[in-house]
């Protein structure tokens, strides 16, 4: 049938035309593009305010079947693109998929948050699964398998693991939501035995992150949600040295990669923090403020959740004095920390709409 033939013949010759190649906004600011929009993802932006999570995790039963079942998690981490249409997707998991890898116990507690078994002494760390750490996690790759296909081409997939400093705080502390005392006590007990601690989920951190990206994440963020508490005097010790550590292995396996470092509440820290572990581009919390970050690295935040939470007008004010103070510089849009669970999704929608209407100069 002569129709048919014309068509088939129309479309090897498209196929065999160099495709048009299509950029993705929010990896060209990590690279540090200025660009007349700012791309924008939010922490946390899959997860408990969004009623399609709620039907899914009530669904799996618990958070790690769903962090373990690379279809649910992926389909989790679509979630907020096809309501928001987000310029990233991030890689729904969690930073405790790390030491529960290594084999130590690890439990979501319902309204009480993740509790692990402590690990008695530093040295325990030693003698943690290692040969089964990546068989373990080997549904996380997959997830980032299947959202490399299902992503549009213009989206950019983040992969993430916790810094080793905020690991820490979890193997030795076993639970969250405080200060995290037991750690901190340990640190300062014994310096050089915490030094070879971090030192060891550095290793390991960089092994899970340099593996996400050869399975396809665009770019990966560090979180060190607890930086804040590390004392001013240390801060070179826990948080710069062992992200060092694992941003130079990360460089040698990919070294086109942006890496985001996110060190919450690191205060005058946040300068030395960027230039001496190399990072691409630096999160910031709402207390930082982005005029007197360093100029040249990307940025990213800086909207406290709350104003995000409360919406309306107090919400539109707090997104546009950030997008004003990024002026002429790198930048992504996001939250200074993660979406709160009670935020109504339509705040989120008129927060990426007001965000993707605002023409920056360029
Ligand atoms: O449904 C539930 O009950 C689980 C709630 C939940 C969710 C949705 C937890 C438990 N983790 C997550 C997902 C998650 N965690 C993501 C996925 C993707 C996304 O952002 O959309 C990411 C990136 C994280 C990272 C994470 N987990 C951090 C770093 C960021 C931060 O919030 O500071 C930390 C500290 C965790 C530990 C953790 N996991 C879950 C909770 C409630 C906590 C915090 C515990 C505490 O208060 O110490």
């Amino acid at each position: 049938m002569p129709y048919k033939e014309t068509m088939q013949t129309k479309v090897a010759h498209s196929q065999t035309m160099t495709p048009a190649v299509i950029e993705k906004p929010m990896l060209e600011a990590l690279k540090g593009r200025v660009a007349p929009r700012a791309p924008i993802w939010l922490m946390r932006q899959a997860g408990r305010y969004l009623p399609e999570y709620c039907a899914l995790r009530a669904e799996a039963g618990s958070f790690l079947n769903l962090c373990y079942n690379p279809s649910m998690a992926a389909e989790i981490t679509l979630q907020p693109l096809r309501r928001y249409d987000f310029d990233a997707a991030i890689l729904f998991s969690d930073i405790l998929v790390i030491p529960h890898a290594l084999g130590q116990g690890l439990a979501f507690v319902e309204g009480e948050g993740p509790q692990l078994p402590p690990l008695e002494k530093l040295s325990d760390i030693e003698n943690l699964d290692m040969a089964g750490f990546e068989q373990k996690l080997a549904p996380v790759y997959e997830t980032i398998q299947i959202l490399k296909r299902e992503l549009a081409a213009d989206k950019t997939l983040i992969g993430f693991a916790g810094a080793p400093w905020t690991i820490a705080c979890y193997m030795l502390h076993g639970r969250g939501g405080g200060t995290f005392d037991r750690t901190r006590q340990m640190a300062a007990a014994d310096p050089a035995g915490f030094q070879t601690f971090l030192m060891h989920i550095a290793d390991v951190t960089a092994r899970y992150l340099v593996s996400q990206i050869k399975n396809g994440a665009d770019t990966v963020q560090l979180f060190d949600s607890w930086a804040g508490l590390v004392p001013d005097s240390d801060f070179e010790s826990h948080i710069i040295a062992p992200t060092k550590h694992i941003i130079d292995k990360i460089r040698a396996a990919a070294p086109d990669v942006p890496i985001i470092g996110f060190p919450r509440q690191a205060g005058k820290h946040y300068a030395a923090y960027a230039h001496e572990t190399g990072i691409s581009a630096l999160g910031l919390d709402p207390q930082a403020d982005i005029q007197s970050m360093p100029k040249n690295i990307c940025l990213q935040g800086n909207l406290d959740p709350e104003k995000l939470l409360a919406g309306g007008d107090t919400m539109r004010r707090a997104a546009l004095d950030i997008l004003q103070a990024a002026e002429g510089r790198p930048f992504v849009f996001n939250l200074g920390h993660g979406v709160i669970k009670e935020t109504p999704p339509e705040h989120v929608a008129e927060l990426a709409a007001l965000v993707r209407s605002y023409t920056r100069t360029v």
